[in-house]
């Protein structure tokens, strides 16, 4: 068994274009996490279980129609929502995988035009992830990838718009892993980021994002 020596949990956050195989390489790492005898959850952004996600999750299949500010805002109250949850299994000893946060929110809003400024404030004040992997897949390679599903944004480009303002976004808790690499490659690397993730961060305090 991982000891965490009654430590905190780690905020680990998967970033990437759709159908950069985020989902697929969350659920391996929780297994993987889980087998180590760490405690570990797998979360994902949107949560579309709660009623604010359910107002997502209508807008994304096209059901309805909602102005992109508006929409900017649930997504970040989808997030807000969550947050105490969030920090009390954290503080608890539970770490987090969590497949997209606040720099979809930013990258997807701020590709439609909207300014990123604008996009930051109402996100300041959510817990600051302790590491976040940004999975690096070039839009073309993405929508190869078994196309897409055909929910809202999965154009090629807007998908090469949402890469460039990820690419923006970039800061010191950041890893880039070559999404394109096979499967197993990469989910070696998301281990060993993980790890060292989940053991260093026993030291350090969980602070919010302040953008
Ligand atoms: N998305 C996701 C946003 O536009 N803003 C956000 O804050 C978040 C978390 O929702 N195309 C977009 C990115 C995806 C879509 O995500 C649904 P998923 O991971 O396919 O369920």
């Amino acid at each position: 068994r991982m000891e965490n020596g009654g430590g905190r949990g780690a905020l680990i956050v998967l970033e990437g274009l759709d159908r950069s195989g985020k989902t697929s390489q969350c659920a391996r790492l929780l297994s993987f996490l889980q087998g180590k005898g760490c405690l570990a959850e797998a979360w994902r952004f949107p949560d579309r279980e709660t009623s604010v996600g359910k107002m997502i999750s209508a807008y994304l299949a096209n059901e309805s129609q909602l102005d992109d500010r508006t929409i900017h805002l649930l997504f970040s109250a989808n997030r807000w929502e969550k947050r105490n949850l969030m920090e009390s299994k954290l503080l608890g000893g539970t770490t987090l995988v969590v497949d997209r946060y606040s720099y979809s929110g930013l990258a997807f809003s701020a590709a439609k035009g909207l300014e990123i400024e604008w996009c930051k404030a109402p996100e300041v004040g959510l817990l600051a992830p302790d590491l976040v992997i940004y999975l690096d897949v070039q839009p073309e390679k993405a929508a190869e990838r078994g196309g897409y599903g055909g929910e809202r944004y999965e154009r090629v480009e807007f998908q090469k718009r949402v890469a460039e303002h990820y690419h923006s976004l970039r800061d010191s808790t950041w890893k880039v892993v070559d999404g394109s690499l096979p499967m197993e490659t990469v989910q070696e690397q998301l281990r060993e980021l993980a790890m060292n993730c989940i053991s260093e961060c026993q030291g350090k305090q969980l602070t919010n994002l302040t953008w």
